[in-house]
């Protein structure tokens, strides 16, 4: 065990081995820990979750940019980086004293225990996770170091062989391992003939001292093969447990009773669906619905113990239970959900068909009063969404939706209930895994996105897209078909013009459509001469707005401009 008096003299790369190695073996069992009690509450989760709530909104904007929906991965795996580099640190102040790495882990375990306990959807136990973590993490530091050294002279054999002229760093059969073949310099090898005084040849109190120091390797790979494998194990049993499994379940049973509509969809219209390779469906099934939220491991929300609170600026306080909301006629809607973030040409845009109870009536049982111009709706995980009142209660069909696509809510999608606002972005309507609405006022309170640089209000800007050919592509020339969606939700597209190179603007035709809230097929056949071509595309909706053609980014309310592509013809 290294001593307090100068401490260990482990070389500084096996001591970073341990540290790194104590603080896997922390983490892991945090993990384990929080796959038995609450998933959220893992530490690497928790801080994770209270990183991305205080990221600048620039640089989020960046992460989603270029990360794409890996941007939760690229997080974590930055988050693992820094977290073995600051354990390689602890383990290499472990060699001047144990004590200082214990610290370190102690503190780095209140971090995470703060974290968990802090998060919006907290309860008091989830700093459990993190400070069993650090117990076994304490544990396998101490452990590894003692195992790794010898120079604690009460481990010596007590006549310690003093043979002539045998280095003792080859004599003792405890430690085979030792011989010094394997690349490390031997001490006690210097440039010249002049042997120095070998270990042995020493008073014992000398060996004890300097030379005599050991360090087995064979024990420190087989200490941090175990150390690996209690972690690996352990962390991959916590994910495990923690895995959406009682979810799987819950939706399952819903399943089961899920009403049918009490109002069904307008019918899609057989010309709804060009059917080309390549361009979105229609309908986006759910496995390819894009996916945008600040959740870092789903919510897990049990159907059964779920309320839906309604409270603030109302005459009477409403608390439904989810059999309340089954209980209410349900209607469905097909409607398509974009994302604010999503820029000019791009993914985070999808259409679905929702079952649900209307908003509008859930809120008019509890009487909105007058002055009340918000609605702040509040996930499980904390997240917050600030929608109009007048937009909600104008007629259109927003709901609390149990069902996407004829199927129980998907848990990433916000089972068991979210709201669905047509015309409105995700971030000011879209809440998933809806538990409180508040009804207030704008001038008194603030949304999620709001102190983070985005506007309060986000109405769905008009816009476009091109699907086929893709970007890039090499085309034949002659007659080619391009086609894309466009939306302008709970207005309706009216006109798609397409562009090549500039030239005149011509009509697209436009697909059937069942109502003004999903987005809407169009295609052309134009032809096109050899060389680059770009092929631009703009839309009208039935306000009479046409796509301006000066592009804004997506912050703070939506981007604007025309899709372009650049195709090469064959
Ligand atoms: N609880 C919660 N709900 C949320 C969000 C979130 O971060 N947390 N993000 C919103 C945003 S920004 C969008 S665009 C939509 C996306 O819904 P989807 O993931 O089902 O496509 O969800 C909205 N609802
Ligand atoms: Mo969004």
């Amino acid at each position: 065990m290294n001593k307090d008096d100068g401490g260990s003299r482990l070389p500084w790369w096996a001591a970073a081995l341990i540290g790194v190695v104590a603080g896997a073996v922390a983490l892991g069992v945090a993990q384990l820990a929080a796959g038995l009690t609450n998933a959220s509450a893992s530490p690497v989760i928790a801080v994770g979750g209270a990183v991305v709530d205080r990221t600048p909104p620039a640089l989020k904007d960046w992460a989603i940019r270029n990360f794409g929906s890996n941007d939760k991965l690229v997080l974590i795996s930055g988050i693992v980086v820094v977290l073995a580099l600051i354990a390689a640190g602890l383990g290499v102040i472990s060699r001047r004293r144990i004590g200082y790495g214990m610290t370190g882990l102690l503190l780095f375990g209140l971090v995470g225990a703060g974290a968990a306990a802090t998060r919006p959807d907290s309860g008091p136990f989830d700093i459990l996770p993190s400070l069993i973590g650090v117990g076994a993490g304490a544990w396998a530091l101490s452990l590894l170091f003692r195992r790794v050294e010898s120079n604690d002279w009460d481990d010596l054999p007590e006549e310690y062989p003093a043979a002539a002229g045998t280095s003792a760093w080859t004599t003792d059969p405890e430690h085979p391992a030792r011989d010094t073949d394997e690349g490390e310099p031997d001490p006690n090898e210097q440039d010249g003939n002049e042997p120095v005084p070998q270990p042995a040849e020493m008073p014992p109190v000398m060996r004890a001292g300097d030379d005599l120091y050991t360090f087995d390797r064979r024990r420190l790979l087989t200490g941090v093969a175990v150390g690996v494998g209690v972690a690996g194990v352990a962390g991959f049993g916590g994910r495990l447990l923690g895995a959406s499994k009682d979810v799987d379940l819950a939706r399952r049973t819903v399943a089961k009773t899920l009403p049918r509509p009490a109002v069904a969809a307008k019918p899609i219209p057989a010309g709804a669906d060009l059917h080309l390779k390549d361009l979105s469906p229609f309908i986006t099934p759910n496995r390819d619905f894009y996916r945008v939220d600040t959740a870092l491991v789903v919510p897990s929300v049990d159907p059964t113990d779920w309320t839906l609170k309604i409270h603030g600026l109302v005459d009477k306080p409403v608390e439904l239970t989810f059999d309340d909301l089954l209980r209410r006629p349900l209607m469905e809607a097909d409607v398509t959900l974009t994302c604010v973030s999503n820029d000019v040409g791009g993914p985070y845009v999808g259409n679905a068909r929702w079952l649900g109870a209307r908003l509008a009536d859930v809120l008019r049982d509890a009487g909105i009063r007058s002055g009340a111009d918000m609605l702040l709706s509040v996930s499980q995980d904390g997240f917050t969404c600030g929608t109009p009142v007048d937009v909600v209660m104008d007629g259109r069909d927003a709901l609390l939706a149990v069902a996407m696509n004829g199927e129980v809510l998907p848990a990433a999608h916000g089972f068991p209930v979210r709201q669905v606002v047509p015309g409105l972005y995700g971030y000011v309507s879209a809440t998933k895994w809806i538990t409180e609405i508040k009804v207030t006022r704008f001038d008194q309170d603030e949304a999620y996105w709001t102190p983070r640089g985005w506007s309060p209000l986000g109405p769905i800007k008009t816009e476009s897209r091109i699907d086929v050919p893709r970007d890039g592509d090499a085309v034949p020339h002659g007659p080619t078909i391009i086609a894309g969606v466009a939306w302008a939700q709970h207005k309706g597209i009216s006109a798609v013009e397409v562009q090549v190179d500039g030239g005149e603007w011509r009509e697209a035709k436009l697909a059937a459509v069942n109502g003004p809230d999903t987005w809407r097929q169009w295609s052309i056949e134009t032809d096109l001469a050899p060389g680059k071509r770009v092929i631009t595309v703009r839309a009208t909706d039935a306000s009479g707005y046409t796509q301006t053609p000066n592009y804004a980014p997506p912050a703070p309310d939506g981007a604007t401009g025309h899709h372009a592509i650049g195709v090469l013809v064959g």
